[in-house]
């Protein structure tokens, strides 16, 4: 026999499904209350920004409802306090960054990183998405892009001046991410996504980030991959 690579049928009824959407789905409405918080805070630093702030914002809270309603469809319940814990070291280095009025933290954390993370999530989960969160999410994966640009368009106006503080800010924050998606794989291949391909979807979206606001192939590298392999 060949091995060849086969898409498993998916029992989105099943109780092993509903227990592993219980806290993927968590993370996903946490992840969009989160995004919307951080981008009012946001207005703070970039006043100039209100409009546009305000806007994503909106989008998030958007977001976030159509999850709960994912949720719902499935009859499941999401695990929101596993969710709090699992964004707690992000949000905390996020409302750091804010105290300490360092916009290209706050940026790099909520337009790059935890953009990418939903932009490489969402794109891996349409194909294994029931039909009403496959509707959903094709919606949504569209505004994560908006914000992404969001971020690159102000960071890549500022480069000279926020290069070394990004360097800083992906440092302390990429080996969190690659936790925060250990800490799921296996929820995650439940659902039919598998952990390469979250990964390099992952390196892909945040590289073409990098490159947008100015880094080169060498620091892409080398920024991309901090702390995967520790
Ligand atoms: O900007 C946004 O809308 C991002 C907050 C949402 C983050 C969603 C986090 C998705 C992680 C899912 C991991 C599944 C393996
Ligand atoms: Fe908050
Ligand atoms: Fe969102
Ligand atoms: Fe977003």
């Amino acid at each position: 026999m060949q091995d060849v690579a086969v898409t498993p049928t998916l029992d989105y009824t099943s109780e092993t499904y509903k227990d592993a959407y219980s806290r993927i789905n968590a993370i996903v409405i946490e992840g969009e209350q989160e995004a919307k918080d951080n981008y009012l805070h946001l207005i703070q630093l970039l006043p100039d920004s209100k409009d546009e702030l305000t806007s994503l914002s909106k989008m998030e809270a958007r977001h976030k409802k159509g999850f709960q309603a994912c949720g719902k469809n499935l009859s499941v319940t999401p695990d929101m306090e596993f969710a709090q814990e699992f964004f707690a070291e992000l949000h905390q280095n996020f409302q750091d960054a804010l105290a300490e009025e360092k916009v290209v933290t706050c940026l790099l954390i909520q337009s790059l990183i935890i953009e990418c993370f939903a932009i490489s999530a969402y794109n891996i989960y349409i194909p294994v998405a029931d039909p009403f969160a496959r509707k959903i999410t094709e919606g949504v994966v569209k505004d994560e892009y908006t914000h992404l640009n969001y971020g690159e368009e102000w960071l890549k106006a500022h480069f000279d001046e926020v290069k070394d503080e990004l360097e800083v800010a992906n440092r302390q924050n990429l080996p969190i991410i690659w936790k925060m998606l250990n800490q799921v794989a296996a929820d995650a291949k439940i659902l039919g996504m598998e952990k390469d391909a979250l990964v390099e979807d992952f390196m892909i979206a945040y590289g073409e980030a990098l490159s947008n606001i100015g880094f080169s192939t060498r620091d892409i590298m080398r920024m991309s991959a901090y702390g995967l392999r520790e």
